[in-house]
């Protein structure tokens, strides 16, 4: 068994009513257990601004699932929820990504471990930081990350 973050993102539909089916579908996994969960927070658009802002959260797992069957889980429950094909980093139902597995260093084409675009993400690093705030990534824990980045416009919308 492993430790693994999660992070869940929505900005279309029911958005807080997404990321929890996402976090219900994964409590029903074989192999998954849902250890904490961070609070939901409203968070502006990163990458394409263009579009409705976020709900964003994390979740601390533990998994007995290897890297990219984990992945593969995570893609299903998006799929399972209607999620459909869309521009990169543009407006989604769901998105559950694997960002980080407690040891594991990994470039595939698929997954790349820790993911490589969390310590620029406020949207990740804010409720990241509730769940593992002491974790090392790079040399420094989550919370100094999240100290040294802008985090304006996130805000905690619920527990
Ligand atoms: N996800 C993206 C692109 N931009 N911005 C916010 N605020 N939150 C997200 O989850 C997000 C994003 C692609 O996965
Ligand atoms: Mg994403
Ligand atoms: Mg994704």
């Amino acid at each position: 068994m492993r430790k693994a973050a999660l992070g869940f993102g929505s900005n279309l539909g029911d958005r807080i009513g997404m990321i929890e089916a996402a976090i219900a579908a994964l409590r029903d996994e074989p192999g998954i257990e849902v250890l904490s969960l961070s609070p939901a927070y409203s968070t502006p658009p990163w990458g394409l601004e263009d579009q409705p802002d976020f709900i964003n959260s994390c979740a601390l797992i533990e998994t007995s699932l290897e890297p990219e069957a984990l992945l593969s889980v995570c893609k299903g429950v998006e799929k399972a929820l209607g999620r459909q094909a869309g521009v990169r980093w543009g407006p989604r139902l769901i998105d559950v990504d694997v960002l980080w597995m407690d040891g594991v260093a990994l470039r595939s084409p698929t997954l790349t471990l820790p993911h490589p675009r969390i310590l620029e993400r406020a949207f990740v690093l804010v409720p990241l930081a509730k769940i593992l705030p002491d974790l090392m990534i790079e040399g420094r824990t989550i919370t100094q990350h999240r100290d040294t980045i802008d985090t304006e416009g996130v805000e905690q919308v619920a527990g």
